[in-house]
C-alpha cells in the first residue's frame, strides 16, 4: 500500500450544475475525470485532513468503482474517517441524514438522480456540506475554480476495500465504517410519523403500490411500507436496485412511470400509489383515478402537516422554487406564515431550513422535503400522504377536491424540450430577455401581462445573490409562464417551460389541465417563438 501523487491537467467543463456534476458515465470513467473533480472538492473545502465524511450513491453503473477511488483519495489526503453505506449504497436523503446524525464534515453522493444509468448513460458526483445539504454556490464555485487549476492529486495504491458487510475497517490509517444504508433512515421516519396509525390504515384493507423503478428506494420502501406498516407483500414493485435501472428512466412522472399511472386509471387501481427516482429524493403521488401534480402535493402537505407528530406544532414557514406553482403561497397565507421563493435546486433551501425560517419546502419537479434532512425526500413525502389519508380517511381525489374548494386551483404543467441545440437555446433565452421591458400591458389569448422579469434571488440569511434564474411572464389573472434552461442534463440544452393558471370559480375546478392551460401554452409559443427557434413541434416530455 503506497500513497502516490499523480500528475494531471485541468479538464474542461467540470462545473457543478443544479445538483452536482453530471456527465456521461464514459466521461467519468476516462482517465483523471473523477479524480480531478474529487481532488477539487478537497481543495474547495480546505482539504479533508482529520475530517469525517459520508459516502454512498444510488447504485448506478460505476457507483462501486467510483466509491473505491474516493475512499483511496480520502485516505491519501488524511481524512480521519469515512462512513459508507454497505456496497456503497445510500439514498440521497439517507446520506443527508447520516451526515447530520454523525456530525460529519460533509459527504459525497454518487448519483445522476433521475437521469438514466449505465455505461452509455449518466453518472454524477455531488458534495454535501456539514448541514447535510447540497453545497451552496459559494462552494460549488470554488470547486469549479479548483478544477481549472489542478496539477496533481493524491491516492493510495491498494486492493479494493470489501464493502459488502457492515462493520469497521481501515485504509492507510483512515477508519472506514460500513453501515446498513436503511436502518438509520427508518429510525428517523419512526420519529417523524405515527407508524401505529399508518399500520391501522393498512389493517382496514387499504391498498398501495410503490414503484421503486429499480432504483435506490426499493430496500427502504420494503422495510417501511411492507415490513413496518403492514402493506401487502408485493406492494413495492421494481424493488431490486439495478445498475442500469432495468434500462428505465428513473424519473417518477407520468411519462417515465406510465405503467403506474395506467394502473391507477384502471379498474384494478389501488387506493394510493407512488414512485421515487434514481436516488430516492423525488416522489410522484397518485390516487385512484388521479395524478397529483407536485405543486399541489406540496400545498396539500403544507395544509395538513400538523397531522404528523413532528409537525404537530405547526410550520415556521415554507419555501418553494420559483417555477413551482403558487398553490403553496395560498396555504401559507391562510396559515399566517412566510413563504419564500428560491431559485431551482435544493441547495437554495439549506439556509432557510438551517435558520428555522422554513420547515417545509418543495419543487415542481417532484421534490418535497422538510427540516428533518437537507435534501428532498421521496419516501418521507409518501409517508406524509399516508398520514393525511390515515387521519382523514378520505380518498386522494377527495382530498384534492376539498383543497381546491378552499384555496382555488393552480392548473400546472411543465413542457420540456430536450436535446435542443445549445446555441439555439441561448438565442431563445436572449430573445426573451430583450422583450422583457416591453411585455407588460400586452394581451395574449385573453391574458394580459402584468409584469415580466428575470428572476434573481437574494438569500435573506447570508445575503448571497443568484442571478439569471429564469424568465418570468406574469399575467394579471394569476397565470404565469416561466422559461429556463436545465442544469442537470448531459447533452445539448433542455428548455423547460413552466405553465400555470389560477381559478377559484367552483365550476372551473375540475377541468382537464390541458383545457385550462391551452391559452397559456399558445402564449408561451407566441412570446418565445419555441417552434420557430427550436424547430420542434411540441415538447418531448410533458408533466
Ligand atoms: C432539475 C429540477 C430541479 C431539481 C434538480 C435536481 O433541475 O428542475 O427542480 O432540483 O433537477 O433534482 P434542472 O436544472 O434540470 O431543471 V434530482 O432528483 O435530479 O437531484
Ligand atoms: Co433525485
Amino acid at each position: 500500500m503506497e500513497r502516490i501523487t499523480i500528475k494531471t491537467t485541468p479538464i474542461d467543463g467540470q462545473k457543478p450544475g443544479t445538483s452536482g456534476l453530471r456527465a456521461k458515465t464514459r466521461t467519468y470513467m476516462a482517465p483523471h475525470y473523477l479524480e480531478n473533480f474529487v481532488a477539487s472538492i478537497w481543495t474547495a473545502i480546505g482539504g479533508v485532513e482529520g475530517k469525517t465524511l459520508v459516502l454512498g450513491g444510488d447504485g448506478r453503473y460505476f457507483n462501486d468503482r467510483a466509491a473505491q477511488v474516493i475512499l483511496r483519495m480520502a485516505a491519501a489526503s488524511g481524512a480521519a474517517k469515512v462512513i459508507v453505506g454497505q456496497n456503497a449504497i445510500l439514498s440521497t436523503p439517507a446520506a443527508s441524514n447520516l451526515i447530520r446524525q454523525r456530525k460529519a464534515d460533509g459527504g459525497i453522493i454518487l448519483s445522476a438522480s433521475h437521469n438514466p444509468g449505465g455505461i452509455d448513460d449518466d453518472f454524477g458526483v455531488k458534495f454535501n456540506a456539514a448541514n447535510g445539504g447540497p453545497a451552496p454556490e459559494k462552494i460549488t464555485d470554488a470547486i469549479f475554480a479548483a478544477t481549472k487549476e489542478i496539477e496533481s492529486y493524491h491516492i493510495i495504491e491498494t486492493q479494493d476495500i470489501d464493502l459488502s458487510s457492515t462493520g469497521m475497517t481501515e485504509l492507510a490509517g483512515m477508519q472506514i465504517e460500513i453501515v446498513d444504508p436503511v436502518a438509520d433512515y427508518v429510525a428517523m421516519m419512526e420519529e417523524i410519523f405515527d407508524f401505529k396509525s399508518l399500520h391501522d390504515l393498512f389493517k382496514t384493507g387499504f391498498t398501495m403500490r410503490f414503484d421503486a423503478m429499480h432504483a435506490v428506494t426499493g430496500p427502504y420502501a420494503k422495510a417501511i411500507f411492507e415490513d413496518r406498516l403492514g402493506a401487502q407483500t408485493g406492494s413495492v414493485i421494481n424493488a431490486t436496485p439495478l445498475p442500469d435501472f432495468g434500462k428505465g428512466h428513473p424519473d417518477p412522472n407520468p411519462i417515465w412511470a406510465k405503467p403506474l399511472v395506467d394502473l391507477v386509471m384502471s379498474s384494478d387501481a389501488p387506493d394510493f400509489a407512488a414512485a421515487s427516482d434514481g436516488d430516492g429524493d423525488r416522489n410522484m403521488i397518485l390516487g385512484r383515478g388521479i395524478y397529483v401534480t407536485p405543486s399541489d402535493s406540496l400545498a396539500v402537505i403544507a395544509a395538513n402537516a400538523h397531522l404528523a407528530p413532528a409537525y404537530a406544532e405547526g410550520l415556521s414557514g415554507v419555501a418553494r422554487s420559483m417555477p413551482t406553482s403558487s398553490a403553496l403561497d395560498r396555504v401559507a397565507e391562510a396559515l399566517g406564515i412566510d413563504c419564500y421563493e428560491t431559485p431551482t435546486g435544493w441547495k437554495f433551501f439549506g439556509n432557510l431550513l438551517d435558520a428555522g425560517r422554513a420547515t417545509l419546502c418543495g419543487e415542481e419537479s417532484a421534490g418535497t422535503g422538510s427540516d428533518h434532512v437537507r435534501e428532498k425526500d421521496g419516501v418521507w413525502a409518501v409517508l406524509m400522504w399516508l398520514t393525511i389519508l390515515a387521519k382523514t380517511r378520505k380518498s386522494v381525489a377527495d382530498i384534492l377536491a376539498d383543497h381546491w374548494k378552499t384555496y382555488g386551483r393552480n392548473y400546472y404543467s411543465r413542457h420540456d424540450y430536450e436535446g435542443v441545440d445549445k446555441d439555439d437555446a441561448i438565442d431563445l433565452m436572449d430573445g426573451l430577455r430583450r422583450q422583457l421591458p416591453n411585455l407588460a400591458g400586452h394581451s395574449f389569448y385573453g391574458h394580459t401581462v402584468a409584469k415580466a422579469d428575470e428572476f434573481s434571488y437574494l438569500d435573506p440569511v447570508d445575503g448571497s445573490e443568484a442571478e439569471g434564474q429564469g424568465i418570468r411572464v406574469m399575467f394579471d389573472d394569476g397565470a404565469r409562464i416561466v422559461f429556463r434552461l436545465s442544469g442537470t442534463g448531459t447533452v445539448g440544452a433542455t428548455l423547460r417551460v413552466y405553465l400555470e393558471s389560477y381559478t377559484h370559480r367552483e365550476d372551473q375546478l375540475a377541468w382537464e389541465p390541458g383545457r385550462a392551460l391551452s391559452n397559456i401554452v399558445a402564449a408561451a409559443d407566441d412570446i418565445a417563438g419555441i417552434k420557430q427557434r427550436t424547430g420542434r413541434n411540441g415538447p418531448d416530455v410533458t408533466t
